[in-house]
């Protein structure tokens, strides 16, 4: 890996490797899959997927649903899911139910975000999360095989517990590009593909599911596909023409007032103060913007893209990085966590975080990212806890912040290394 050579600003396409590129799949209203060309200001359309082709992948997936009638699969998502994967997930569930098919769809993390928890409680979407106790608890054993929707396993903490316990991967179905070999007996990977939401709904188009605005359900896995599929194209801003005609078709049985009140969910006054911090913090240089936030709760975590989102909208900044310790008391280990939002065409943000922290021990990169956003984890270790002498708190916040500022600031002022505090504005 090391052999690519990362540029920070030149724009030039990073297929991700690694596992981390969906970091920022969770925040909502970002971008397209990281494949996505840049330099051509992102209003290259591909065409749709070729009829011939589409109905071969149908057909695959009848024979392959047919072959394991009866049976209970795992639906396995991020540990972070975005309405695209929880929306794609539900529909899958309910095709494989027209075989007897029986589809438990979980996650390993938390849905953070106000809008994907309005979308669960809204429309009764059925995905469950499992933590670390529920695994133990759990007979995997009767599970004859797990499914992946919006990822290829890599961004998902549960997927290493599925492999210990030989569970086969099935159906793959998903928008990022290629990622590990897993060799499913189904696979549906276009990363052409805006979202995944936009692949199940050809599937139903195409007939595996007949979709009835008669039936509860139906209409609400339709409104779940039409925000998932909104989501991932910024709004339809970079929608292509087969998300169009998906969501054409969605249309037909949507509610749209159920959408708007999953949109119109209300930030928590926790996550309003972790916009003020970063508002109150950030450091504008070059053109970007970069705050800490200090420590988070778990469940906060995904005011930090909040933030960031926040951050960018401000005048004549392209890039906002934020960042912040967050406990993730579930498992006792604390990791910095950070998204990055720009609106720089050329700026690639996988480039931009591989670059600015490099890898692991293991040569696992700290983050990635795709089109217009990233994001970056990096655990902190020997480091974590002890927080409840708030001097040594203070000092390992201040410590991690410097560290992180440095290691931007290298990029972003390349001639200008020291760290001036007082260039806050
Ligand atoms: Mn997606």
């Amino acid at each position: 890996m090391t052999s690519k050579s990362l540029q920070a600003f030149n724009g030039s396409i990073l297929v991700s490797e690694d596992n981390s590129d969906s970091r920022a799949e969770e925040v909502p209203e970002m971008g397209a899959p990281t494949t996505k060309p840049k330099g051509d200001g992102g209003n290259s359309q591909t065409p749709p997927e070729p009829e011939s082709s589409l109905k071969s992948k149908v057909e695959a997936l009848q024979q392959t649903l047919e072959r394991h009638r009866g049976e209970c699969q795992l639906v396995l998502l991020q540990d972070f899911p975005d309405p695209d994967a929880l929306a794609s997930a539900w529909a899958y569930q309910l095709i494989a139910k027209q075989y007897k098919i029986q589809c438990e769809i979980v996650y390993g993390g938390t849905l953070s975000h106000q809008e994907n928890i309005a979308l669960v409680k809204l429309t009764n979407l059925p995905a469950k999360r499992w933590g670390s106790q529920t695994l133990k608890d759990k007979d995997l054993s009767n599970y004859s095989g797990c499914v992946l929707i919006d990822s290829q396993g890599t961004t998902c903490r549960l997927m290493p517990l599925v492999q210990q316990a030989k569970i086969p991967v099935t159906v793959v179905i998903d928008h990022h590009s290629t990622q590990t070999d897993l060799k499913p007996e189904f696979a549906d990977i276009r990363p052409s593909a805006r979202a995944t939401a936009t692949i199940l709904t050809q599937y139903l188009q195409a007939g595996l599911l007949k979709l009835d605005s008669g039936v509860g359900e139906h209409v609400k896995c339709a409104t779940a596909l039409m925000h998932g599929l909104r989501s991932d194209t910024n709004r339809l801003m970079q929608a292509q023409e087969e998300d169009f005609l998906a969501a054409g078709y969605l249309s037909r049985f949507y509610d749209a007032q159920l959408l708007n009140a999953v949109l119109q969910a209300y930030r928590s006054k926790r996550v309003m103060d972790v916009i003020e911090r970063s508002l109150t913090n950030r450091l504008v240089q070059n053109n970007f913007s970069i705050a800490g936030v200090g420590f988070l709760r778990y469940d906060d975590r995904d005011a930090i893209p909040q933030a960031a989102d926040f951050l960018v909208t401000e005048e004549n900044v392209h890039t906002a990085v934020v960042y912040g310790i967050v406990h993730d008391e579930g498992e006792d280990v604390e990791v910095v966590i950070g998204s990055l939002r720009t609106t720089k065409i050329t700026l690639d943000p996988d480039e931009f975080i591989k670059e600015a922290f490099g890898q692991d021990s293991q040569g696992r990169f700290f983050g990635g990212g795709r089109m217009m956003a990233g994001g970056f984890e990096i655990p902190i270790g020997f480091l974590c806890g002890f927080n409840e002498n708030s001097e040594f708190a203070k000092k390992k916040w201040e410590l991690f912040d410097n560290q992180i500022k440095q290691k931007l600031l290298r990029l972003i002022s390349p001639k200008d290394n020291l760290l001036h505090q007082d260039n806050k504005r």
